[in-house]
Protein backbone atom coordinates (compact mmCIF):
# COMPACT_ATOMS: atom_id res chain seq x y z
CA UNK A 1 0.00 0.00 0.00
CA UNK A 2 2.64 2.37 0.32
CA UNK A 3 3.41 2.99 -3.17
CA UNK A 4 -0.06 4.45 -3.49
CA UNK A 5 -0.11 6.27 -0.42
CA UNK A 6 1.30 9.46 -1.38
CA UNK A 7 -0.74 9.45 -4.71
CA UNK A 8 -3.69 8.59 -2.58
CA UNK A 9 -3.00 11.58 -0.16
CA UNK A 10 -3.51 13.77 -2.28
CA UNK A 11 -6.01 12.72 -3.73
CA UNK A 12 -7.47 13.34 -0.48
CA UNK A 13 -6.74 16.30 -0.05
CA UNK A 14 -7.49 16.98 -3.85
CA UNK A 15 -10.89 16.29 -2.58
CA UNK A 16 -11.05 17.45 0.24
CA UNK A 17 -10.51 21.15 -2.13
CA UNK A 18 -13.21 20.35 -5.09
CA UNK A 19 -15.72 19.51 -2.31
CA UNK A 20 -15.49 22.35 -0.33
CA UNK A 21 -14.51 25.33 -2.11
CA UNK A 22 -16.79 27.77 -1.04
CA UNK A 23 -17.63 26.24 2.45
CA UNK A 24 -16.45 29.55 4.54
CA UNK A 25 -18.51 31.31 1.88
CA UNK A 26 -21.46 29.61 2.21
CA UNK A 27 -21.34 29.31 6.38
CA UNK A 28 -21.05 32.85 6.02
CA UNK A 29 -24.01 33.21 4.10
CA UNK A 30 -26.23 31.58 6.30
CA UNK A 31 -25.18 33.71 9.03
CA UNK A 32 -26.24 36.77 7.09
CA UNK A 33 -29.23 35.36 5.84
CA UNK A 34 -30.06 34.56 9.64
CA UNK A 35 -29.42 38.22 10.85
CA UNK A 36 -30.99 39.93 7.57
CA UNK A 37 -34.23 37.53 7.27
CA UNK A 38 -35.13 36.12 10.77
CA UNK A 39 -38.49 38.03 10.63
CA UNK A 40 -39.50 37.72 7.73
CA UNK A 41 -39.01 34.68 5.52
CA UNK A 42 -37.48 32.43 8.10
CA UNK A 43 -39.43 29.21 8.10
CA UNK A 44 -38.83 29.27 3.63
CA UNK A 45 -35.27 30.04 4.31
CA UNK A 46 -34.52 27.22 7.22
CA UNK A 47 -36.44 24.81 4.94
CA UNK A 48 -34.30 26.25 2.01
CA UNK A 49 -31.71 25.68 3.87
CA UNK A 50 -31.85 22.20 5.23
CA UNK A 51 -33.08 20.95 1.88
CA UNK A 52 -29.61 22.27 0.37
CA UNK A 53 -27.45 21.23 3.39
CA UNK A 54 -29.13 17.72 2.16
CA UNK A 55 -28.65 17.71 -1.06
CA UNK A 56 -25.26 18.84 -1.03
CA UNK A 57 -24.12 16.42 1.33
CA UNK A 58 -26.05 13.64 0.88
CA UNK A 59 -23.23 11.13 1.84
CA UNK A 60 -20.72 13.52 3.30
CA UNK A 61 -20.68 11.83 7.19
CA UNK A 62 -20.05 8.30 5.27
CA UNK A 63 -17.30 9.36 2.97
CA UNK A 64 -15.86 10.90 5.66
CA UNK A 65 -15.56 8.11 8.10
CA UNK A 66 -14.11 6.41 5.26
CA UNK A 67 -11.59 8.58 4.82
CA UNK A 68 -10.44 8.61 8.42
CA UNK A 69 -10.64 4.81 8.22
CA UNK A 70 -8.42 4.63 5.64
CA UNK A 71 -5.78 6.69 7.57
CA UNK A 72 -6.35 5.14 10.39
CA UNK A 73 -6.20 1.52 8.82
CA UNK A 74 -2.53 2.76 6.20
CA UNK A 75 -1.30 4.26 10.02
CA UNK A 76 -0.80 1.13 10.95
CA UNK A 77 -0.05 -1.03 7.95
CA UNK A 78 2.79 1.33 6.99
CA UNK A 79 4.33 2.96 9.55
CA UNK A 80 7.23 0.38 9.42
CA UNK A 81 8.32 1.33 5.99
CA UNK A 82 7.74 5.01 6.48
CA UNK A 83 10.30 8.12 5.93
CA UNK A 84 10.52 11.18 7.28
CA UNK A 85 8.58 12.40 3.98
CA UNK A 86 5.97 9.94 4.27
CA UNK A 87 5.25 10.80 7.70
CA UNK A 88 4.69 14.36 6.63
CA UNK A 89 1.76 13.21 3.87
CA UNK A 90 0.20 11.72 6.47
CA UNK A 91 0.26 13.91 9.15
CA UNK A 92 -1.17 16.44 6.73
CA UNK A 93 -3.61 13.84 5.20
CA UNK A 94 -5.02 12.55 8.68
CA UNK A 95 -5.10 16.59 9.91
CA UNK A 96 -7.44 17.22 6.80
CA UNK A 97 -9.02 14.49 7.67
CA UNK A 98 -9.80 15.17 11.48
CA UNK A 99 -10.68 18.69 10.22
CA UNK A 100 -13.60 17.34 7.80
CA UNK A 101 -14.49 15.01 10.73
CA UNK A 102 -14.88 18.68 12.58
CA UNK A 103 -16.84 20.25 9.68
CA UNK A 104 -19.24 16.92 9.59
CA UNK A 105 -20.17 17.48 13.38
CA UNK A 106 -20.79 21.06 12.72
CA UNK A 107 -23.08 20.56 9.78
CA UNK A 108 -24.51 17.69 11.64
CA UNK A 109 -25.37 19.71 14.41
CA UNK A 110 -26.37 23.06 12.04
CA UNK A 111 -28.82 20.37 10.05
CA UNK A 112 -30.49 19.06 12.69
CA UNK A 113 -31.11 22.17 14.59
CA UNK A 114 -32.64 23.42 11.44
CA UNK A 115 -35.00 20.59 10.81
CA UNK A 116 -35.73 21.50 14.56
CA UNK A 117 -36.44 24.85 14.36
CA UNK A 118 -38.28 23.95 10.97
CA UNK A 119 -40.68 21.75 12.73
CA UNK A 120 -40.26 24.35 15.81
CA UNK A 121 -42.08 27.04 13.06
CA UNK A 122 -44.24 24.69 11.39
CA UNK A 123 -45.92 23.14 14.79
CA UNK A 124 -46.18 27.41 15.78
CA UNK A 125 -49.11 26.90 13.56
CA UNK A 126 -50.64 24.88 14.87
CA UNK A 127 -53.69 26.30 16.45
CA UNK A 128 -53.97 23.61 18.66
CA UNK A 129 -50.79 24.74 20.47
CA UNK A 130 -51.31 26.01 24.08
CA UNK A 131 -50.17 29.58 24.75
CA UNK A 132 -47.10 28.22 27.03
CA UNK A 133 -46.09 25.39 24.62
CA UNK A 134 -46.01 28.62 21.88
CA UNK A 135 -43.68 30.19 24.40
CA UNK A 136 -41.60 27.21 25.16
CA UNK A 137 -40.78 26.38 21.67
CA UNK A 138 -40.01 30.20 21.03
CA UNK A 139 -37.24 30.05 23.66
CA UNK A 140 -36.14 26.63 22.15
CA UNK A 141 -36.02 28.10 18.43
CA UNK A 142 -33.96 31.17 19.91
CA UNK A 143 -31.83 28.56 21.66
CA UNK A 144 -31.08 26.30 18.53
CA UNK A 145 -30.33 29.65 16.33
CA UNK A 146 -27.66 30.32 19.06
CA UNK A 147 -26.14 27.17 18.12
CA UNK A 148 -26.14 27.96 14.52
CA UNK A 149 -24.76 31.89 15.09
CA UNK A 150 -21.89 29.91 17.27
CA UNK A 151 -20.91 27.58 14.52
CA UNK A 152 -20.51 30.22 12.11
CA UNK A 153 -19.91 33.78 13.55
CA UNK A 154 -17.55 35.87 11.81
CA UNK A 155 -14.59 37.47 14.39
CA UNK A 156 -14.07 41.01 13.38
CA UNK A 157 -15.59 43.54 11.35
CA UNK A 158 -13.31 42.96 8.56
CA UNK A 159 -14.25 39.86 7.98
CA UNK A 160 -17.69 41.02 7.46
CA UNK A 161 -17.29 43.69 5.06
CA UNK A 162 -14.56 41.86 3.27
CA UNK A 163 -17.67 39.11 2.27
CA UNK A 164 -20.16 41.72 2.22
CA UNK A 165 -18.90 44.78 1.47
CA UNK A 166 -22.43 47.28 1.58
CA UNK A 167 -22.84 46.24 4.96
CA UNK A 168 -23.93 49.01 7.06
CA UNK A 169 -22.45 50.20 10.15
CA UNK A 170 -23.99 49.01 13.25
CA UNK A 171 -23.92 46.54 16.04
CA UNK A 172 -23.36 42.47 14.71
CA UNK A 173 -22.58 39.49 16.53
CA UNK A 174 -19.37 38.41 16.65
CA UNK A 175 -17.23 35.27 17.63
CA UNK A 176 -14.17 35.51 20.82
CA UNK A 177 -11.32 33.82 19.64
CA UNK A 178 -11.88 30.55 20.73
CA UNK A 179 -15.46 30.40 18.85
CA UNK A 180 -17.39 29.48 22.21
CA UNK A 181 -18.44 32.73 23.51
CA UNK A 182 -20.69 35.48 21.27
CA UNK A 183 -20.43 39.11 21.75
CA UNK A 184 -22.39 42.12 19.64
CA UNK A 185 -19.70 44.90 18.68
CA UNK A 186 -20.41 47.86 16.99
CA UNK A 187 -18.84 47.57 13.32
CA UNK A 188 -17.90 51.03 11.05
CA UNK A 189 -18.07 49.95 7.61
CA UNK A 190 -17.39 53.75 6.30
CA UNK A 191 -14.09 54.49 5.21
CA UNK A 192 -11.74 55.50 8.54
CA UNK A 193 -7.80 56.16 8.04
CA UNK A 194 -8.03 54.41 4.76
CA UNK A 195 -9.89 51.58 4.80
CA UNK A 196 -13.54 49.65 5.92
CA UNK A 197 -14.55 47.36 8.27
CA UNK A 198 -13.84 48.03 11.68
CA UNK A 199 -14.14 47.18 15.21
CA UNK A 200 -14.91 49.43 18.04
CA UNK A 201 -12.86 48.43 20.89
CA UNK A 202 -13.87 51.45 22.58
CA UNK A 203 -16.38 54.30 23.00
CA UNK A 204 -17.60 57.15 25.41
CA UNK A 205 -19.49 59.89 24.68
CA UNK A 206 -20.35 62.22 27.57
CA UNK A 207 -22.68 64.53 25.85
CA UNK A 208 -25.01 61.64 26.42
CA UNK A 209 -26.48 63.11 29.49
CA UNK A 210 -26.94 59.04 30.70
CA UNK A 211 -23.45 57.96 29.95
CA UNK A 212 -20.53 57.50 33.25
CA UNK A 213 -16.91 57.67 33.34
CA UNK A 214 -14.95 54.67 33.38
CA UNK A 215 -14.08 53.10 36.73
CA UNK A 216 -11.41 55.38 38.07
CA UNK A 217 -11.92 58.49 36.47
CA UNK A 218 -13.62 61.59 37.89
CA UNK A 219 -16.46 63.45 36.21
CA UNK A 220 -16.27 67.14 35.24
CA UNK A 221 -19.22 69.08 34.80
CA UNK A 222 -18.84 72.49 33.21
CA UNK A 223 -20.41 75.17 30.88
CA UNK A 224 -22.38 72.34 29.52
CA UNK A 225 -19.76 69.91 28.54
CA UNK A 226 -19.34 66.45 30.32
CA UNK A 227 -15.52 65.33 30.75
CA UNK A 228 -13.53 62.43 32.74
CA UNK A 229 -10.37 63.26 34.57
CA UNK A 230 -8.21 62.24 36.98
CA UNK A 231 -9.43 61.43 40.52
CA UNK A 232 -8.43 64.27 43.40
CA UNK A 233 -4.93 63.89 43.48
CA UNK A 234 -1.94 66.07 44.97
CA UNK A 235 0.90 64.35 42.96
CA UNK A 236 1.26 63.44 39.04
CA UNK A 237 -0.44 60.35 38.14
CA UNK A 238 -2.47 58.97 35.55
CA UNK A 239 -6.46 57.00 35.49
CA UNK A 240 -6.69 54.55 33.24
CA UNK A 241 -8.98 52.55 31.63
CA UNK A 242 -8.29 49.11 29.19
CA UNK A 243 -10.23 47.81 26.41
CA UNK A 244 -10.27 44.08 25.23
CA UNK A 245 -9.12 43.00 21.89
CA UNK A 246 -11.55 40.13 22.16
CA UNK A 247 -8.69 37.90 20.68
CA UNK A 248 -9.50 39.99 17.49
CA UNK A 249 -6.00 40.08 15.97
CA UNK A 250 -5.24 43.54 14.32
CA UNK A 251 -2.62 45.34 12.27
CA UNK A 252 -4.04 48.88 12.61
CA UNK A 253 -5.57 50.76 15.17
CA UNK A 254 -7.26 53.98 14.02
CA UNK A 255 -9.17 56.67 16.83
CA UNK A 256 -9.87 59.88 17.89
CA UNK A 257 -10.22 61.10 21.18
CA UNK A 258 -11.74 65.06 22.50
CA UNK A 259 -10.49 65.96 25.55
CA UNK A 260 -10.23 69.91 27.44
CA UNK A 261 -7.50 71.86 28.85
CA UNK A 262 -7.75 72.17 32.56
CA UNK A 263 -5.67 74.50 34.62
CA UNK A 264 -1.87 75.15 33.40
CA UNK A 265 -1.44 71.78 31.38
CA UNK A 266 1.78 72.31 30.26
CA UNK A 267 2.34 69.71 27.03
CA UNK A 268 5.48 67.77 28.16
CA UNK A 269 7.28 70.20 30.31
CA UNK A 270 9.87 68.35 32.19
CA UNK A 271 10.00 70.23 35.48
CA UNK A 272 8.10 67.60 36.85
CA UNK A 273 9.44 64.11 37.63
CA UNK A 274 11.03 61.59 34.89
CA UNK A 275 9.20 61.96 31.11
CA UNK A 276 10.98 59.24 29.79
CA UNK A 277 9.08 56.51 31.29
CA UNK A 278 6.08 55.55 29.35
CA UNK A 279 4.33 53.66 32.67
CA UNK A 280 4.49 56.86 34.22
CA UNK A 281 3.09 60.29 33.78
CA UNK A 282 4.91 61.64 30.92
CA UNK A 283 2.78 64.19 29.32
CA UNK A 284 0.19 66.25 30.38
CA UNK A 285 -2.52 65.38 28.43
CA UNK A 286 -3.90 61.35 26.96
CA UNK A 287 -1.39 58.23 26.22
CA UNK A 288 -2.61 55.10 24.41
CA UNK A 289 -0.92 52.39 24.53
CA UNK A 290 -1.24 48.48 24.23
CA UNK A 291 -0.19 45.31 26.53
CA UNK A 292 0.54 45.24 29.81
CA UNK A 293 4.11 46.01 28.70
CA UNK A 294 3.19 49.11 26.99
CA UNK A 295 3.83 49.80 23.33
CA UNK A 296 2.88 53.61 22.41
CA UNK A 297 0.34 53.85 19.96
CA UNK A 298 -0.26 57.78 20.48
CA UNK A 299 -0.18 60.42 22.55
CA UNK A 300 -2.43 63.72 22.66
CA UNK A 301 -0.59 66.41 24.34
CA UNK A 302 -2.72 69.48 26.21
CA UNK A 303 -1.28 73.12 26.60
CA UNK A 304 -2.58 76.30 27.49
CA UNK A 305 0.03 77.81 25.80
CA UNK A 306 0.27 77.86 22.20
CA UNK A 307 4.18 78.14 22.20
CA UNK A 308 4.44 74.62 24.36
CA UNK A 309 3.70 71.95 21.87
CA UNK A 310 6.47 69.96 20.04
CA UNK A 311 4.77 71.09 16.40
CA UNK A 312 4.44 74.64 17.47
CA UNK A 313 6.30 77.37 15.87
CA UNK A 314 9.93 77.73 17.43
CA UNK A 315 9.57 74.42 18.67
CA UNK A 316 8.03 73.70 22.15
CA UNK A 317 9.14 71.14 24.80
CA UNK A 318 10.33 67.91 22.35
CA UNK A 319 8.15 64.89 22.52
CA UNK A 320 9.80 61.32 24.05
CA UNK A 321 11.90 59.27 21.72
CA UNK A 322 8.97 56.38 21.91
CA UNK A 323 6.60 59.04 21.28
CA UNK A 324 8.29 59.71 17.86
CA UNK A 325 5.80 61.46 15.59
CA UNK A 326 3.09 59.40 16.91
CA UNK A 327 1.01 62.34 19.07
CA UNK A 328 -1.16 65.49 18.67
CA UNK A 329 -0.33 68.86 20.51
CA UNK A 330 -3.23 71.69 20.70
CA UNK A 331 -3.48 74.58 23.36
CA UNK A 332 -7.31 75.27 24.47
CA UNK A 333 -8.74 77.43 26.54
CA UNK A 334 -10.85 75.34 29.18
CA UNK A 335 -14.43 73.43 28.34
CA UNK A 336 -14.09 76.37 25.68
CA UNK A 337 -12.04 75.17 23.06
CA UNK A 338 -12.29 71.50 22.32
CA UNK A 339 -8.69 69.64 22.09
CA UNK A 340 -7.26 67.49 19.52
CA UNK A 341 -10.03 68.44 16.99
CA UNK A 342 -7.91 70.61 15.11
CA UNK A 343 -9.79 73.95 15.21
CA UNK A 344 -9.22 76.60 17.46
CA UNK A 345 -4.99 77.04 17.17
CA UNK A 346 -3.25 80.15 18.30
CA UNK A 347 -0.78 81.77 16.52
CA UNK A 348 2.22 79.48 17.65
CA UNK A 349 0.43 75.80 17.04
CA UNK A 350 -1.35 76.57 14.16
CA UNK A 351 1.03 74.11 12.68
CA UNK A 352 -0.25 71.31 15.05
CA UNK A 353 -4.12 71.95 13.92
CA UNK A 354 -2.85 71.04 10.29
CA UNK A 355 -1.44 67.51 11.81
CA UNK A 356 -2.05 65.07 9.16
CA UNK A 357 -5.30 62.79 9.65
CA UNK A 358 -6.82 64.75 12.38
CA UNK A 359 -8.61 64.48 14.18
CA UNK A 360 -8.06 60.56 13.70
CA UNK A 361 -4.96 58.72 14.98
CA UNK A 362 -4.09 55.73 12.87
CA UNK A 363 -1.50 53.13 13.24
CA UNK A 364 -0.51 50.71 10.83
CA UNK A 365 1.68 48.10 11.60
CA UNK A 366 1.67 46.15 8.55
CA UNK A 367 2.21 42.03 8.30
CA UNK A 368 2.81 42.52 12.28
CA UNK A 369 -0.43 41.37 14.22
CA UNK A 370 -1.30 41.59 17.82
CA UNK A 371 -4.12 40.39 20.13
CA UNK A 372 -3.09 43.47 23.01
CA UNK A 373 -5.84 45.13 24.78
CA UNK A 374 -5.46 48.69 24.14
CA UNK A 375 -5.29 51.45 27.23
CA UNK A 376 -6.44 55.11 27.25
CA UNK A 377 -4.60 56.77 30.16
CA UNK A 378 -5.20 60.39 31.22
CA UNK A 379 -2.20 61.74 32.75
CA UNK A 380 -0.81 65.01 34.55
CA UNK A 381 2.72 65.44 35.96
CA UNK A 382 1.38 67.48 38.76
CA UNK A 383 -1.88 67.73 40.50
CA UNK A 384 -5.60 67.76 39.88
CA UNK A 385 -5.53 71.60 41.22
CA UNK A 386 -2.54 72.56 39.06
CA UNK A 387 -3.58 70.81 35.62
CA UNK A 388 -5.90 67.93 33.94
CA UNK A 389 -7.14 66.83 30.56
CA UNK A 390 -10.10 65.22 30.81
CA UNK A 391 -11.58 63.67 27.60
CA UNK A 392 -15.18 64.22 26.61
CA UNK A 393 -15.35 61.86 23.37
CA UNK A 394 -13.72 59.05 22.27
CA UNK A 395 -13.85 55.73 19.73
CA UNK A 396 -11.14 53.37 18.83
CA UNK A 397 -10.88 50.59 16.47
CA UNK A 398 -9.09 47.51 14.87
CA1 LIG B 1 -9.28 72.82 19.50
CA1 LIG C 1 2.38 69.59 34.01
Amino acid sequence: SLPNFMQWSNNVVHNIRETFPNFTYWAHDVVHKVNTNVTQTFPQWADNVVHNVRESFPNFTQQTNDVVHRVNTNVTLSIPKFTEIDSQILQTARTSAQDLVSITSTLVTVTNTLTTVTNTLASLQDTSTSTAGVVDDILATRKALTVILANFLPTSCKQIFTQFPTSPSGYYALASDNGSDKYSAYCNMEELCGSGGWTRLAYLNMSNATVNCPSGFRRYHSGGVRACGRPVTSYGNCASVQFPSNGIRYSQICGRVVGYQFGNSDALDTANGNHNNINGPYVDGVSITRGSSRHHVWTLIASWQSSYCPCSNGGGFPVQYFVGSHYFCESGSGFSDPLWDGQGCGYYDRACCNAAGLPWFHRDYGNTTSTDYIELRVCGDEGTSNEDAPVGYYEIYV
